[in-house]
């Protein structure tokens, strides 16, 4: 696709114009542990099904993305078997029996390359994608993600994944603070808990896109077409 290619879709709070080779897919926390029936997400008392709703829009948005050969990135939550990167106030937050680092269903949890941490099959990362493993919520936080988008030269973002209001919502503000134009799919992304899903897009979208643009995958999926 030609680098002087404006595309521009309808969105939320006005058009969402942008150059596709500039502007990336960033798909946030896809992992086995926040998603599949059994993991640690659900043994939390969590509902799955309310992130499980994402799968199929992120496939399809993440196929149209691959078919065009346009940047895409992956992240993951989760610590060094060590944990020497695990705060400590994080690691007794919620007052869990079981808490990060401890044996889950699915493996150590949220400790880099345990099964629960990794990501969902529909959605495995190509050899040619870079995955950045992250301690924290936001994607940027003490990790390399703003060094390889701005050695790609990527200036937009197309951010997506789970949740909404936590991993995604500090991703975008990170990213809107570093100076990227984040559109934010509304079915691609999930929380556990409908009026946060709800609040979580209003608040990306409100005061005039004070953190950048939402609207519905299909709105990127007919201009990729
Ligand atoms: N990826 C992400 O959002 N991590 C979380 O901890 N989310 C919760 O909703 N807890």
């Amino acid at each position: 696709m030609k680098t002087d290619t404006i595309i521009s879709i309808e969105a939320e709070p006005y058009p969402f114009e942008f150059s596709p080779p500039t502007c990336a897919l960033l798909i946030i926390d896809m992992q086995r542990d926040f998603l599949e029936p059994g993991g640690f997400g659900e043994m939390l008392g969590n509902d799955v099904s309310q992130l499980r709703r994402t799968i199929e829009p992120n496939r399809n948005l993440l196929a149209a993305w691959r078919a065009n050969g346009l940047a895409v990135i992956h992240t993951r939550e989760g610590h060094r078997p060590d944990l020497t990167d695990l705060p400590p106030a994080k690691k007794v937050r919620g007052r869990s029996k079981t808490c990060i680092g401890d044996s889950g269903p699915m493996g150590r949890i949220l400790v880099r390359g345990e099964a629960g941490h990794d990501i969902i099959p529909e959605l495995y990362p190509l050899p040619t994608e870079p995955v950045i493993d992250k301690p924290g919520k936001g994607a940027f936080f003490a990790t390399d993600l703003h060094a390889i988008l701005q050695n790609r030269g990527i200036k937009q973002l197309v951010v997506t994944g789970v949740t909404t209001e936590v991993c995604v919502n500090t991703t975008v503000r990170e990213a809107n603070d570093r100076g990227y134009d984040c559109l934010v799919p509304s079915d691609c992304v999930g929380s556990y808990f409908p009026e946060f899903q709800e609040m979580g897009l209003k608040m990306i979208k409100a005061q005039g896109g004070i953190f950048g643009w939402v609207a519905p995958s299909q709105a990127l999926l007919s201009a990729l077409a």
